[in-house]
């Protein structure tokens, strides 16, 4: 990994954050993947846990706003997000959580997408790399904290190679 994409993975972790990273194999080409991970107006397209997103300043590009609505059952309502970093040559994503009804605050995750060997004649892979740091709620314990955050982290990821994969045309694979 490029020292200028992996330097995007190191946080700075106060006494009362905490940090983690999870990484996803998915079979398609980075292009393929990005094209889903670029669109900051559009989460609802892989994150299941969202129900739906409002841009509510900016274009698209670094800056921009969105304001997502969760799924019910979740101990949150809304966030409001801001687009720190879009890099699409180094296919670097990051934002930040600025608002929002949740209890998620400070939170900031960075992914990094890298070209992975891939079997003969198969689909170019895709390693997608989030790493995050966020505050540890009052009356949390980071473990606690880390864990859900992992899980929805993961399960975002879990999505994210589906709705790729899905995408990707199927070279050798099962017919579509
Ligand atoms: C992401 C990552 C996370 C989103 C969290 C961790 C969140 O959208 C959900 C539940 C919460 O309690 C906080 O990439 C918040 O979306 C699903 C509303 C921010």
């Amino acid at each position: 990994v490029p020292e200028a994409v992996a330097r995007h993975h190191e946080h700075f972790v106060g006494p009362h954050q905490c940090c983690s990273v999870a990484v996803q194999t998915i079979a398609a080409p980075v292009h393929t993947v990005w094209s889903v991970v670029r669109r900051f107006d559009q989460p609802q397209v892989y994150k299941r846990f969202v129900k739906s997103c409002d841009v509510l300043d900016g274009d698209g590009d670094v800056g921009t706003l969105r304001e997502v609505r969760v799924v019910s059952g979740l101990p949150a309502v809304t966030s409001r997000e801001r687009l720190e970093i879009l890099d699409d040559d180094r296919h670097v994503l990051s934002f930040r959580v600025v608002g929002g009804e949740h209890r998620l605050n400070n939170y900031r995750s960075v992914t990094t997408l890298h070209p992975a060997p891939s079997p003969p004649a198969a689909n170019e892979h895709t390693v997608v790399v989030e790493s995050y740091v966020v505050d540890i709620p009052d009356g949390n314990t980071r473990d606690d904290t880390r864990v859900f955050v992992d899980t929805i982290v993961r399960l975002n990821l879990r999505s994210l190679a589906r709705t790729a994969e899905n995408l990707a045309p199927n070279n050798g694979g099962a017919p579509a």
